[in-house]
């Protein structure tokens, strides 16, 4: 590919024009000279606008990738890495934390699934579990290494006959805390509803019964003391994305 900027003669490029804008990728007003300078290509024939054309489609693709992949996998350690003591956050100090009864302790589900019968802790002790060591990361500038377990929200959702093609997961909390999550990243291998911390059943403070545990995301999506999950289509906000956090708040 060369790099020096020629005129083109619009006759040249117009079926790639045409492909161009069918991908999408001239609505945001992309011109010829800018994707000549992103691609160095030679833009006067019709190689050159097909390499040009290549070029940009697989810088979208990895753009894709890497931002909203459902098998992008955050980092995971070794147990020697688990931070300790580990750290209790929340919008209320711990001698706040709210303390349910897990022998009466319901999970509900609502909205865009098929099966909408409330779990028992021990009914979610059932399904199959999966462990993490993962790093949790806190918007206000602190993280530390943690090991969950617990049932991979996929499995969860399809055993409940959500629909996948659904834009939202809600997550109401017994604390009034809640968070809302977007499907590919709630289809995510990692993302779990967590019932242990350290092998062993969550503490209160750490949100027993059940916590949602999201490495892929920033802290406050993973939440903790879990009611109840909607799947929805209608955008759900949280307790601090409706106060101006970001809404999808990658880590
Ligand atoms: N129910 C509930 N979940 C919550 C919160 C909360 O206040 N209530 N705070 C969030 C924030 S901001 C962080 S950083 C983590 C803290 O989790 P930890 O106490 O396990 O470190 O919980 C998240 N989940
Ligand atoms: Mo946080």
């Amino acid at each position: 590919m060369t790099n020096k900027p020629v005129a083109v003669r619009p006759s040249d490029v117009k079926p790639e024009f045409d492909r161009m804008r069918r991908r999408g990728l001239l609505r945001g007003g992309f011109s010829l000279g800018a994707l000549t300078l992103l691609t160095g290509c030679d833009l006067s024939t019709h190689s050159g606008v097909d390499a040009a054309l290549e070029a940009m489609l697989r810088f979208d693709d990895r753009i894709q990738e890497a931002l909203f992949s459902k098998s992008r996998l955050a980092e995971t350690y070794p147990a020697s890495a688990i931070t300790k003591p580990f750290r209790f956050n929340a919008y209320y100090p711990d001698w706040q934390v709210r303390v349910v009864d897990p022998a009466t302790w319901q999970l509900g589900v609502s909205g865009l699934v098929q099966q909408t019968k409330p779990w028992t802790l021990a009914n979610l002790r059932t399904l199959p579990q999966q462990s993490q060591i993962t790093r949790h990361i806190c918007i206000e500038g602190w993280s530390q290494i943690g090991q969950w377990s617990g049932i991979p929200l996929h499995s969860f959702l399809k055993r409940i006959g959500a629909d996948p093609r659904a834009k939202y997961v809600n997550f109401t909390c017994f604390d009034g805390y809640s968070t809302s999550i977007d499907m590919p990243s709630a289809l995510q291998s990692q993302t779990i509803l967590a019932l242990d911390f350290e092998t062993k059943p969550l503490t209160p403070e750490w949100g027993a019964p059940l916590r949602l545990r999201i490495p892929t995301k920033l802290g406050y999506k993973s939440a903790k003391n879990l009611q109840s999950i909607a799947v929805t289509n209608t955008y759900p906000g949280g307790y601090w994305e409706n106060q101006g956090y970001d809404w999808f708040a990658g880590a």
